[in-house]
C-alpha cells in the first residue's frame, strides 16, 4: 500500500520526494480519457476497500537545448518501419523525462468519480433566483471538502511550494503552483492564488467592496509570477471557474498559449473582467444570470433539469 500517502490524499504534503508504491492498488474502471491532452482517469479499488483515482497526464516535451541534448545521448530508437529516407521508431527516452505527472486522489468519493466520469454536458443559465433556489442551497449541503485548501493557507501543506504570500485577513492570499503543474515547464504553467478571507464561494459572491483583494491578486500575483518565472503579465491568462469544484475563492494563472482544462469559454470567467464588472456595477454579480456548462450527472445539473422540467 502507499504508506506515503497521508489522510488528506496528499502524497507530498510535507515535501517528502520518497517514491511512493502503488501495489495497494487495481483496476477498476477507466472513468475518462482524452486523447488530445494524452491524459487518462482511472478508477482504483484499494486493498483496503476504498477507491481512489490516478489521473495520469503526459508531459509536454522539453524546448529547451539542453533537454534535448540528454534526451538525444540518453535515447534509444526502437525501428517500426523503413521506406526510402523515411523511417519511423519509438524514441525510448531516458526516465528523467518519460516519467506521466499524475495526480491520486486517495480515498475518493463519489463527486470525485462523477467529476472525472465522461459524461454529456450541458450549458445552464443560471439567473440570481436560480441560484438563490437551487444552487446555493445544493452548495450548502454538499460542498466538496476544503481542508487542503486551509492546509494550504494554514502552512500545514506545500510551504515548499508557495510563491508569494500577501498575509492580510481581508485582503491576503497565497500563490503556488496548482496541483495539475508538475512545476518544470513554462509552457503549461499553472499556478493558482487562494484567497485568505474564508466565506467568499465564488464570483456570485463578489462585489466592489473586494476590488482591492481581486486587484492585489492580480497585480501582486502577476509580479511574483515575473519574478520567479521570467513570464511578463502579457503572457498570463488569470481566471476564475463558474462553477468551481471548491467553493473557496481561487484565481487560477495560465500561460497565455496553454489549452488548460476547462480554460475555455462557460466554464472559465476572467479575472480581468470580473475586476471591470464590478468597477462598472458594484453588484454585478449578484443582478447577472451567468452561464456555465456542467456534466449530465452532476448533481446541480440533475437539480436544474428538474426544477425547469427538460
Ligand atoms: P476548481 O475550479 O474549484 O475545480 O479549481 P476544478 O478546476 O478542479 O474543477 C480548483 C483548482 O485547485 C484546480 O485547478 C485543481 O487542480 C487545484 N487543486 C485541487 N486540489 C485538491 C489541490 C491541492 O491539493 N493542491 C493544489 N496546489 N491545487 C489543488
Amino acid at each position: 500500500m502507499v504508506d506515503e500517502v497521508d489522510d488528506n490524499g496528499d502524497a507530498n504534503s510535507t515535501g517528502d520526494n520518497s517514491l511512493v508504491n502503488m501495489k495497494g492498488f487495481s483496476f477498476k474502471e477507466v472513468l475518462g480519457s482524452d486523447s488530445a491532452r494524452k491524459s487518462a482517469f482511472i478508477l482504483l479499488d484499494s486493498s483496503n476497500g476504498e477507491n481512489a483515482i490516478l489521473l495520469a497526464d503526459k508531459n509536454a516535451f522539453p524546448v529547451d537545448k539542453t533537454s534535448w541534448s540528454a534526451i538525444l545521448t540518453g535515447s534509444t530508437l526502437k525501428p517500426i518501419m523503413k521506406n526510402d529516407i523515411y523511417s519511423s521508431y519509438t524514441l525510448c527516452m531516458p526516465n528523467e523525462f518519460s516519467g506521466v505527472k499524475s495526480t491520486l486522489i486517495y480515498p475518493c468519493n463519489e463527486k470525485h468519480i462523477a467529476k472525472y466520469r465522461d459524461q454529456k454536458r450541458f450549458i445552464i443559465n443560471e439567473t440570481p433566483e436560480d441560484y438563490r433556489t437551487i444552487t446555493l442551497p445544493y452548495i450548502q449541503r454538499n460542498q466538496m471538502s476544503l481542508e487542503w485548501v486551509y492546509n494550504i493557507l494554514d502552512h500545514k501543506a506545500e510551504v515548499d511550494r508557495i510563491i508569494y504570500e500577501e498575509t492580510d485577513p481581508h485582503d491576503g492570499f497565497i500563490l503556488a503552483p496548482d496541483l495539475k503543474w508538475s512545476g518544470e515547464q513554462l509552457e503549461c504553467l499553472y499556478v493558482q492564488a487562494l484567497v485568505r478571507r474564508k466565506g467568499i464561494k465564488s464570483i456570485r459572491d463578489l462585489t466592489a467592496n473586494d476590488l482591492p483583494l481581486l486587484e492585489g491578486i492580480r497585480d501582486k500575483g502577476l509580479n511574483a509570477i515575473k519574478e520567479k518565472y521570467g513570464l511578463d503579465k502579457h503572457q498570463i491568462r488569470a481566471y476564475f471557474h463558474y462553477q468551481p469544484s471548491f467553493y473557496h475563492l481561487h484565481v487560477h494563472f495560465i500561460h497565455v498559449s496553454y489549452e488548460a482544462p476547462a480554460s475555455g469559454v462557460a466554464k472559465a470567467v476572467l479575472l480581468d473582467d470580473v475586476i471591470n464588472n464590478l468597477k462598472l456595477i458594484p453588484d454585478f454579480y449578484q443582478r447577472s444570470t451567468l452561464t456555465f456548462t456542467a456534466k449530465e450527472q452532476d448533481p446541480l445539473v440533475v437539480l436544474f433539469r428538474a426544477a425547469k422540467n427538460w
